[in-house]
């Protein structure tokens, strides 16, 4: 009785702790990931052409195990990553597409958007095979953009 009772402190404990898509992976030391086109303040017309940039670390489609890749991720309009709608911390579990967050895990380096008029925050986030952001992150900082009619 008592065994069994420790044996499923045992296993959930192993559910709760595993380390399968958590934020483990360290990035290349010094990898950069940068805005190619695009700069805070910028003004544009849409459709938007959004270059990826990074440096010091290689591009690969999600799900390839490859040392020293990852993909890209776009954030649109919301703040920086933290706690999900989920209630997990971003940073440490697998990223949650969606209109404002956008996976390029085919290993895209460029997209174009469709925004209206206005401003409109741009980030990327560098993200490993199970889109996890690296620990430490590689990202960029947040830019605000102007897209005029
Ligand atoms: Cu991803």
């Amino acid at each position: 009785m008592k065994k069994t009772f420790i044996a499923a402190i045992v296993a959930c404990t192993a559910i709760v702790s595993t380390p399968a898509f958590s934020g483990d992976i360290a990035p290349v030391p010094g990898a950069q990931q940068y805005f190619i086109n695009l700069s805070d303040g910028d003004t544009v017309t849409s459709p938007v052409k959004v270059l990826f940039g990074i440096s010091g670390m290689g591009v690969a489609p999600a799900g390839v195990e490859k040392e020293g890749t990852g993909h890209h991720h776009l954030l649109i309009d919301r703040p920086a990553l933290g706690k999900g709608e989920d209630g997990m911390e971003e940073y440490d579990y697998g990223l949650v597409g969606s209109d404002n967050l956008i996976h390029y895990g085919g290993g895209q380096t460029e997209t174009t958007l469709e925004l209206p008029a206005g401003e409109h925050t741009l980030q990327l986030v560098f993200g490993d095979l199970n889109h996890v952001p690296f620990e430490p992150t590689v990202e960029t900082s947040i830019i605000t953009i102007t897209v005029t009619e």
